[in-house]
């Protein structure tokens, strides 16, 4: 008998086809995601949940008394509840690597849209706005050769490193819980305390996972001891900022402008004032989005879910949850 499980979120026909071959397999049909009530409703019977970002609390896994693997289809796995999985003796596991140079590529591309103002000058050709002699209007800043600090200097960090130095000759400082001796010897990275290297930087990155610790780690006293002009970028997790402290910054010129993946409720509501700023571009939590990535990350996470179900060890379990 196959394994019974449950697939929350869409994946590409060769993926299923694996899963198909190992497990007997129930589908989410749904054109929009699926929410937490029709997940619990759905997990009755199944040993494996393949999952994209929704909740795994204590109260869904209590609708789900076989299930043995939560295969989550993301490098996050902040919406976890990483205390229950472990009682209950769940395996969790997640798609690192996979996704490095697509969320890195993202980054860049929000710091070159924030530092030109692309979004905000694109619209202003399109409304007809572009007049002759406009001059320094459509002045923005380089990002070659300016100060970048990377805030969590992980894999996806790294990625945004070589680009940055190598590309675009910038000077890269970052700040991280443990330092990495070995990154500041290959890309010749600095090394700074947060509130330096926040002070120092002309475009600041968040690039770290959400965590009890870093929760709300950016807030008004951050955005403060940051340039004025300072671009901040967040491809991370929303709760990683205080978003009214962020608003309240851009809205006084506390810092230049913002490039945003990622929000404090997503997806964002369209009363949300950022959306109303033209020192803001924003972008609807696509870090990963393309389609060979998202393939490649559906794919690792089926491949972490047939191993966990047949005894064998998944490659990437989460690491607080390997024994
Ligand atoms: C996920 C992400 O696809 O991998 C992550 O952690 O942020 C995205 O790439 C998304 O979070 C799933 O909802």
């Amino acid at each position: 008998m196959k394994p019974k499980v449950y697939i929350a979120s869409k994946v590409p026909n060769e993926v299923k086809a694996y899963l198909e071959e190992h497990c007997d397999c129930e589908m989410w049909q749904g054109e929009e995601a699926i929410t937490g009530a029709q997940l619990a409703e759905r997990l009755t019977e199944a040993e494996g949940l393949l999952v994209s970002g929704n909740a795994i609390s204590n109260r869904l896994l209590d609708s789900a008394p076989k299930l043995r693997v939560v295969s989550n289809v993301s490098v996050g796995y902040n919406n976890n509840d990483l205390d229950a999985m472990r009682s209950r003796g769940i395996i969790g596991t997640h798609t690192p690597y996979v996704l490095d140079d697509t969320v890195a590529d993202l980054t860049l591309a929000l710091m070159l849209a924030s530092a030109r103002r692309v979004t905000e000058l694109h619209n202003l050709v399109r409304s007809g706005g572009w007049q002759r002699g406009m001059g320094e209007g459509l002045f923005g800043v380089d990002v070659h050769h300016a100060k970048l600090g990377i805030i969590g200097m992980g894999r996806i960090g790294e990625a945004i490193v070589k680009r940055a130095k190598f590309g675009f000759d910038m000077d890269v400082a970052y700040y991280n819980r443990n330092r990495k001796p070995d990154a500041e010897e290959r890309f010749g990275l600095r090394y700074l305390q947060m509130d330096e290297l926040l002070a120092q930087s002309d475009f600041v990155v968040l690039m770290t996972p959400l965590t009890p610790e870093t929760k709300r780690m950016i807030g008004a006293e951050q955005f403060r001891l940051m340039k004025p002009g300072a671009i901040f970028i967040n491809v991370s997790r929303g709760d990683t900022v205080d978003e009214a402290a962020l608003i309240e910054a851009l809205q006084n010129g506390t810092i230049r402008a913002a490039g945003l993946d990622v929000y404090e409720m997503e997806p964002v509501s369209p009363e949300n004032p950022l959306l109303k700023l033209d020192n803001v571009v924003t972008l609807p939590h696509i870090g990963s989005a393309t389609a060979q990535t998202r393939s490649n990350m559906a794919m690792v996470a089926a491949r972490n879910l047939v191993d966990a179900l047949y005894g064998r060890e998944p490659q990437y379990v989460i690491p607080e949850l390997k024994a």
